[in-house]
C-alpha cells in the first residue's frame, strides 16, 4: 500500500508581492484603454490556474481563454475541460504559444471580437485596436506575444516574474497588444493549490520548498494513470511507493550522489521538479476532470 500524505498540514505561503497588487490595479487602470481582455491559463491546471480576482475586475468585458502549454497536458484531460468550459459558454483554445501557426489563427477572431466592443461605442473608433494580455506568471504571456509580432519584444523565461512592467507591443496593421506581468491573488486557501501553482512553475519552488514540492510531484505522479507517465526517464516501471523511494530511484539512475554513495535527495528533488515542467514524464494535467 503507497503512502498517503496530508499536504494541508502544511502552512500556505500566502506569497503574493506587492507588486502583484500594483499590476492588478494598473490591469484595472488599463481596462478603459482597451477593447478585448485575452485571459491565458495553463492548461495542465484550468482550474487551479485562473485567477479569481479576474472576475471582478474584467467583469462584463469580453474575454478570451486560451489554454496554454497545452503541448505538456494531457489530451485527454484537455478534451474533457474543453467540454465543461464551453458549456459554461466560454470560448476555449488550447494552445502552445511557441507555435507560430497556431498563435496567428487567433488573431481574427481577437480583431472580430474587438470590432464588436467597439461597435457599442465603449471605446474610441480612432484608434489601433487594443488587446491586454492577461494570466498568472509564467503562462506564456509574453511567448505568445513575441510570436505574434515575430520578435523578442517581450522578456521571457522560465520563472514566474519575468514581466514586472504593462508594455504594449504593436501588431502589424492596426492592433497593439498589452503585455501585463503575471499576478496571483492575496488568499490561496488550500496548500494543494499552491503547489499544484508551484509545480507548474507559477510560484518558484523555493516559496513552497523544494523537497515538499518533491513529495507533492510525487503524489500526483502516484495518482495519474500510470500509462501516462514517462516511468522510463528514470529506469522505472512505475511509481515508487514513498517520494522517498522515489527520490532515491532518481539519484541513483542520474549518478547524483554525495561523497560515500548516499544519494543526494535535494539534487533528485530539484531535477523532478524540472523535468516534470519540461515535459519529460509525459503529458500530464494536474487538475483532474471537472464532473
Ligand atoms: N512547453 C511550453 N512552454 C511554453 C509555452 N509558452 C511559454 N512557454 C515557456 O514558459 C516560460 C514562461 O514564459 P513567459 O512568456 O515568460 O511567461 P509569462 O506569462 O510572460 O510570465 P511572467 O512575465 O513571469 O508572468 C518560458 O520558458 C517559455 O518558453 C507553451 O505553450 N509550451
Ligand atoms: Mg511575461
Amino acid at each position: 500500500m503507497a503512502t498517503t500524505i496530508d499536504f494541508s498540514r502544511y502552512p500556505l505561503t500566502g506569497w503574493y508581492p506587492g507588486h502583484m497588487l500594483k499590476a492588478g490595479r494598473q490591469m484595472q487602470a488599463s481596462l478603459k484603454l482597451v477593447d478585448l481582455v485575452v485571459e491565458l491559463l495553463d492548461a495542465r491546471i484550468p482550474g487551479s490556474s485562473r485567477n479569481p480576482i479576474f472576475d471582478q475586475l474584467f467583469r462584463g468585458r469580453p474575454t478570451f481563454i486560451l489554454l496554454n502549454k497545452a503541448d505538456l497536458a494531457s489530451p485527454r484531460v484537455s478534451r474533457e475541460w474543453t467540454a465543461s468550459l464551453r458549456k459554461e459558454g466560454k470560448k476555449v483554445v488550447f494552445l502552445d504559444a511557441r507555435d507560430t501557426r497556431q498563435t496567428l489563427e487567433l488573431v481574427p477572431a481577437w480583431r472580430r471580437a474587438a470590432l464588436a466592443e467597439r461597435s457599442k461605442g465603449r471605446t474610441a473608433l480612432n484608434r489601433p485596436l487594443r488587446i491586454m494580455i492577461v494570466g498568472i506568471p509564467n503562462v506564456g504571456k509574453s511567448t505568445l506575444i513575441n510570436r505574434l509580432v515575430a520578435s523578442k519584444r517581450a522578456a521571457v523565461g522560465p520563472k514566474p516574474g519575468v514581466t514586472r512592467h504593462n508594455q504594449w507591443i504593436r501588431l502589424k496593421g492596426d492592433v497593439e497588444l498589452l503585455d501585463t506581468p503575471g499576478v496571483l491573488w492575496p488568499r490561496i486557501d488550500s496548500k494543494e493549490h499552491e503547489l499544484k501553482l508551484a509545480l507548474c512553475g507559477s510560484i518558484r519552488e523555493e516559496t513552497v520548498g523544494p523537497e515538499l514540492l518533491a513529495d507533492y510531484a510525487w503524489a500526483q505522479l502516484s495518482r495519474q494513470d500510470q500509462r501516462d507517465v514517462a516511468w522510463d526517464t528514470y529506469g522505472l516501471e512505475k511509481c515508487p511507493e514513498t517520494p522517498d523511494a522515489f527520490l532515491e530511484a532518481i539519484g541513483r539512475r542520474r549518478g547524483l550522489l554525495r561523497a560515500g554513495g548516499a544519494v543526494d535527495p535535494a539534487q533528485s528533488a530539484a531535477i523532478l521538479i524540472k523535468e516534470i515542467r519540461d515535459g519529460r514524464l509525459g503529458r500530464l494535467s494536474f487538475d483532474p476532470s471537472p464532473a
